[in-house]
């Protein structure tokens, strides 16, 4: 008897995080860490966490106020999210900026992320973003990559030096890099999962490629000791020489496109 699936999305108004995405016929696209806290204002590890207004240590909290500060949403009609997250007092006192952040989310056979930011003040900031996409993967030491070959890229794990990436990454250790200008697509093929994972893009210069392996892995009170081969960071960002600067009223936007193919 004919049987219809659809794809199915889940996400929390903390952080305006998207944690799954599972299309019908494949396993769940996202991966989310067995230890992962749910709670207000504290950070998900998994699924997308929204690192805005900056990336990292560039400021307190780390990676930035959006993925740990409560977002209204509006559920549409063809499977469409749309989260907003204006500034207000909480927000001001950490960056003393006018904004309002928009997140879209789309399933169904692809997943489409969208990403606004607009500068609603009346003098210019800059703000760098990091849609911090985790994908599940097999076994992430037996994955082929491919959208990265001589893309320069910064090594966040050897004094930020930047390094000329030869061939395509592998993954046989910890993994941390900013490869810059980077706007072509990636590809994961996943041989353990039969498929192949590509992610593609739009408004974003700056890809972020992390796998914490297993000592980083050990110290993360919010992930499994044995979890770091189940998962692959491709993040779709704007960071450092690739952050965004917007006058008042200005306003810009980073989309993705992920989508999953047997193989
Ligand atoms: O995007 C890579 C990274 O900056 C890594 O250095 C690692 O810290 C990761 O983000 C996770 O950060 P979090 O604050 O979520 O533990």
């Amino acid at each position: 008897m004919d049987r219809l699936d659809f794809a199915t999305i889940s996400a929390y108004l903390n952080g305006a995080h998207l944690t799954r995405w599972h299309p019908p016929g494949h396993e769940p696209v996202l991966f989310m860490s067995e230890r992962a806290v749910l709670e207000p204002g504290k950070a998900i590890r998994g699924g997308v966490p929204i690192c805005f207004p900056w990336f990292g240590g560039a400021g307190d909290p780390s990676h930035g106020f959006a993925r740990i500060s409560p977002w209204s949403a509006e559920i549409g009609s063809d499977d469409r999210v749309s989260f907003s997250l204006i500034d207000n007092e909480a927000t001001r006192d950490t960056w003393p900026h006018a904004f309002a952040a928009t997140f879209d989310v789309t399933g169904g056979d692809a997943l489409k992320l969208r990403f606004s930011a607009k500068n609603t003040g009346d003098k210019p900031f800059t703000f760098e973003l990091a849609l911090h996409t985790y994908l599940a993967v097999a076994d992430v030491r037996n994955v082929t990559l491919t959208g990265f070959a001589d893309c320069d890229y910064i090594d966040q794990l050897d004094d930020n030096r930047t390094v000329t990436q030869q061939g395509e990454p592998t993954i046989a250790g910890e993994v941390d890099r900013i490869y810059q200008n980077h706007t072509a697509d990636v590809t994961i093929t996943d041989p353990g999962l039969s498929r192949c994972i590509t992610v593609k893009k739009t408004g974003s210069r700056s890809t972020v490629l992390w796998n914490p392996h297993i000592a980083k892995a050990k110290r993360l009170d919010d992930f499994g000791d044995d979890e770091w081969p189940q998962m692959l960071c491709v993040e779709t960002a704007n960071i450092g020489d690739h952050a965004v600067s917007l006058a008042p009223g200005a306003s810009h936007e980073t989309t993705v496109r992920i989508e999953v193919d047997h193989v």
